[in-house]
């Protein structure tokens, strides 16, 4: 997919410098606005499959999903992890062009993860939820980054409708060192920036520094995609190769089919069927 605003080659060096500074930057203007409902369209109907699969039963960790404190609102954001089976146009996403731009030089060998839907849903009076850390360590010993979430805006960021926080440069830890525990009070971080964004732009994150998602006060679905893409040692649930099946296989461009496929040592111990599927889906 190519962006709406393709990057120049300083723009592409000033956002990996970004990166490596603060763990994040926002890139503006990257899906053509014909792809926004599509992908919008995706993200809802993953989180609704998800959430009644949630109310029908399925347990969370299943779809390794956590709830360390058991005081997950997964109604609210279920997080719908594999979204690639939703519809095309995801598969389209993963073909982004900046996503590879930026992962080839920022990680080095690369790997798709997962692709997330973050749906924040109404929920007034509540404040800010918890920093914390997806991953650790946030760079390896040579200072490339372990992994990086790209989250396409699909409704755009508010502070009224749940826009991500972060704390810059929290993800400046390696294997060796203690990045230390979050405080659970987000007001301990004076220098925490909420990311305000449009309907079609791009936030880049080492989502080893801390985050956080807000609550949207708003009536609307705060609605993102999320493509996770990491480095050979990093965290993989599936092989979203196998689990993408041969009808959308053969829809993949060379470049996503590589993206897909899981490092190899970990294709036997990887699942290829997954806990919650499309309601309409067919297999091949
Ligand atoms: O939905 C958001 O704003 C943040 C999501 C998040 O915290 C995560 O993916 O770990």
């Amino acid at each position: 997919m190519r962006p709406v605003h393709p990057l120049s080659d300083s723009e592409l060096d000033e956002h990996l410098a970004n990166l490596d500074r603060d763990g994040y930057t926002i890139i503006r203007n990257q899906i053509a606005p014909e792809y926004l409902d599509p992908l919008r369209d995706i993200a809802q109907r993953a989180a609704d499959d998800y959430i009644a699969a949630w109310r029908g039963g399925m347990k969370l960790s299943e779809v390794h999903i956590g709830d360390k404190y058991g005081n997950r609102k997964f109604d609210l954001n279920p997080n719908a992890r594999a979204c690639f089976l939703w519809g095309d146009a995801a598969i389209e996403l993963l073909d982004h062009d900046t996503v590879h731009a930026i992962s080839e030089p920022a990680l080095g060998t690369y790997h798709f993860s997962d692709l997330v839907a973050n749906t924040q849903r109404y929920n007034p009076g509540e404040q800010l939820g918890g920093f914390h850390r997806d991953f650790r360590p946030g760079l390896t010993a040579n200072g490339k980054h372990r992994g990086l979430w790209f989250f396409f805006l699909l409704d755009g960021y508010t502070a009224e409708n749940g826009a991500t926080s972060v704390i810059p440069g929290t993800h400046c830890f390696k294997a060796d060192e203690d990045p230390g525990t979050p405080d659970p009070n987000p007001d301990h971080y004076s220098n925490r920036v909420q990311v305000i964004g449009d309907p079609g732009d791009l936030l880049v994150l080492n989502a080893a520094g801390l985050h956080c998602a807000g609550m949207n006060q708003t009536r609307e679905p705060r609605r993102t995609l999320n493509i996770r893409v990491m480095q050979p040692e990093g965290k993989f649930h599936y092989n979203a190769w196998d689990l993408v099946g041969p009808g959308r296989q053969a829809k993949a461009s060379a470049r996503v089919k590589r993206f897909m496929q899981p490092p190899a040592e970990l294709v036997a111990e990887l699942r290829t069927n997954w806990a919650v599927m499309p309601s309409e889906y067919e297999a091949d």
